[in-house]
């Protein structure tokens, strides 16, 4: 059983960045819906014991085209909305730590570079999607963006995604409306990196 994520903060606990409708809806609706599909699909495909980033990295081995793309989107949706939830908080530390914040200076040069790379992958992200920040095990950093609930792992690159940036309309709509970017500049108001350095540390052992 693949579990939804618990949200440590209340519905309305990261505004007024992102709005209590809004957590409500892609939380309880949204996320809610894509790990109950999910669930669904991965027991019709017998992947239901598998790691959800282990499944996502095999989908080739599923031969049915049908259950393939639905696990690919429903398990895409299901993953990247856990990672999306759990790096949010109402107190976030505004700056990574240790192995994460050199690699990230080393690299894009600064913080704020690799936020301006996010948001710029984020930003120029055609229709729905979402931008990444991953890293593979050796610790190399990649900013990317994927289309619908494509993510790294399911693109078979091999890397995991630390940060998740939701550019869905479902994920700003409400409040921010056709300003996407203006929703974008308030998720990184509320992006733990503290979060985000914790699973930089797991992936890179
Ligand atoms: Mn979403």
């Amino acid at each position: 059983m693949f579990e939804q994520v618990k949200l440590a903060y209340e519905v309305n606990g990261l505004e007024p960045h992102i709005d209590q409708l809004t957590v409500e809806t892609h939380y309880g609706k949204h996320h809610a819906t894509y790990t109950k599909t999910f669930n669904e699909l991965a027991e019709k495909a017998g992947m239901a014991d598998l790691d959800v980033e282990e499944l996502l990295a095999s989908l080739d081995k599923v031969s049915d085209e049908t259950l393939r793309k639905g696990l690919r989107n429903q398990g895409g949706g299901y993953y990247n909305h856990n990672l999306y939830f759990k790096t949010l908080s109402p107190n976030p530390a505004k700056a990574p730590t240790g192995k994460l914040a050199d690699k990230i200076n080393e690299t894009f040069g600064s913080l704020e570079e690799v936020i301006d790379k996010l948001s710029k992958a984020a930003a120029g992200q055609f229709g729905s999607g979402w931008s990444f920040l991953s890293a593979d095990k050796e610790g190399n950093l990649f900013v990317t963006a994927s289309p619908n609930q494509d993510n790294p792992i399911s693109e078979g690159t091999g890397r995991i995604p630390i940060l998740a940036l939701d550019v869905w309309e479902h994920a700003y709509y409400l409040k921010y409306k056709n300003l996407r970017a203006d929703y974008i500049k308030e998720f990184f108001e509320v992006l733990d990196w503290n979060a985000v350095s914790a699973l930089y540390d797991k992936v890179t052992g």
